[in-house]
């Protein structure tokens, strides 16, 4: 039903702050997510990232769960406060030593190292001087982007700078529901968009001047439109909506960070998680309202496997780069049944509909070489704690269990077969 191209990249992801736990291991500096979670209220139940995964220590067992599924790669991040404890150029070697280990497994295994240099922990002593407000925050960011390129020189060719800037500036300096927990006015927030765009811009100069093979790209996200026909006024209603800036709307758009970048980007990261179907009305285009008793996962998102065929679509037919799902997947309300397994027929579900839809979207033209799945394993939901479980494998976190879920053994199936077989 599905047909990808020849050398499509199969692979999942992770971050950070939300597998590792040893938040004060090996030298680690404080993140703004440390300070946050621990700050009462913010994060659901009281959780933090302080044990997550425990990937920390386990992360011998995470590269064995991508080879028993056959993946090709695995994005993960890499903490910024590991590496520089205080944000500036005192580099930590227990950082690097930690993720020399996890490249060199990855290598060995013939995995494919994808990384994320910043996933939103950012060292709380740049936070203390202003943070994504602070221009020194983006020199910084470059500072350490040429200092890991340098260290990790022909092991590591893939790099995401940031990920998803609409979600942190927006949710962690916007509406305060994320770290640093801050509500700034709009000219504050501005400097924060202008403080991000430079540090790719100066990240991505930094990894080509350290190694002219690097490939870097960054995780963007936005609000997806999809034709809620094949009319083709509905499919320009969608592309519209998918672009445009709504006058004093904070909407979620790829193009705040994608427009004009295109000569800073060797391929584009999308996470593509859900979207709503639009149509051309009389007064232009217009959303269409989704159906009582739509699906939806546990985070209340609703299932449209449309997403992931027009979204990159769009994308690529504007900026015209190569595209990577960097992110795609679902929580569900999984636990281990009685005979110890984990049973997720809803991922398996879901998965279907969005890799059926990527080909179609494929088919129709949009250059997408490559999908991680969201997540590896179950992990710190930010604000949400862990009661979200996005994992193809479940983590029992009070002993630090993985149980690969139903869903691991079908995707594991569906890599080997180069996606044929969903
Ligand atoms: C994201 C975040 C992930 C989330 C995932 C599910 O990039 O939004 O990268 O950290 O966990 O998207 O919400």
């Amino acid at each position: 039903m599905a047909q990808f191209p020849k050398g499509f990249l199969w692979g999942a992801a992770s971050a950070s702050y939300q597998i590792e736990g040893g938040v004060k291991e090996g030298g680690r500096g404080e993140s703004v997510w440390d300070v946050f979670s621990h700050t009462p209220g913010k994060v659901r139940y009281g959780d933090s990232g302080d044990l997550a995964a425990d990937s920390y220590h386990r992360w011998r067992e995470d590269v064995q769960l991508l080879k028993d599924m056959g993946l090709g790669a695995y994005r993960f991040s890499m903490a910024w406060p590991r590496i520089a404890p205080n944000g500036d150029t005192n580099w930590n070697q227990n950082g690097f030593d930690y993720y020399d280990g996890i490249v060199d497994a990855l290598l060995e295994a013939g995995i494919e190292p994808w990384v994320t240099l910043y996933h939103w922990d950012l060292p709380q002593a740049l936070q203390n001087r202003g943070g994504w407000q602070n221009e020194e925050t983006a020199h910084a960011f470059a500072a350490y982007a040429g200092r890991v390129g340098e260290h990790f020189k022909g092991r590591v060719r893939h790099w995401l700078t940031i990920n998803e800037p609409q979600c942190f500036i927006g949710m962690g300096y916007g509406t305060g529901e994320h770290a640093p927990g801050l509500t700034l006015p709009g000219e504050v927030y501005d400097q924060c968009w202008r403080n991000a765009r430079l540090a790719h811009v100066l990240a991505s100069d930094a990894l080509h001047s350290a190694d002219g093979s690097n490939q870097v790209g960054l995780a963007s996200t936005g609000d997806i439109w999809y034709p809620a026909s094949d009319r083709e006024e509905d499919v320009e209603a969608a592309r519209q909506l998918t672009f445009a800036r709504p006058e004093g709307v904070d909407s979620f758009l790829f193009g705040m960070i994608l427009d004009g970048m295109a000569d800073k980007l060797d391929f584009i990261g999308m996470n593509v998680y859900h979207g709503r179907a639009a149509r051309m009305g009389g007064n232009g285009p217009e959303a269409v309202d989704f159906p009582a008793g739509y699906p939806r996962t546990a985070m209340d998102w609703p299932v449209t496997p449309q997403a992931m065929e027009w979204g990159p679509r769009f994308v690529h037919e504007r900026y015209g780069l190569p595209i990577y799902i960097t992110e795609n997947g679902l929580s569900c309300r999984d636990w281990a049944a009685l005979d110890g397994k984990v049973h997720d027929p809803n991922r398996i579900d879901f998965l279907t509909r969005y890799l059926r839809a990527l080909s179609a979207g494929i088919a129709a033209g949009a250059d997408v070489r490559g999908y991680f799945h969201w997540a590896l394993t179950d992990n710190f939901e930010w604000a949400e704690g862990y009661g979200q479980r996005f994992g193809l494998v479940y983590v029992d976190y009070p002993t630090g269990e993985r149980i690969p879920k139903d869903s691991a053994a079908w995707y594991r199936e569906a890599v080997k077969s180069s996606g044929a077989a969903v």
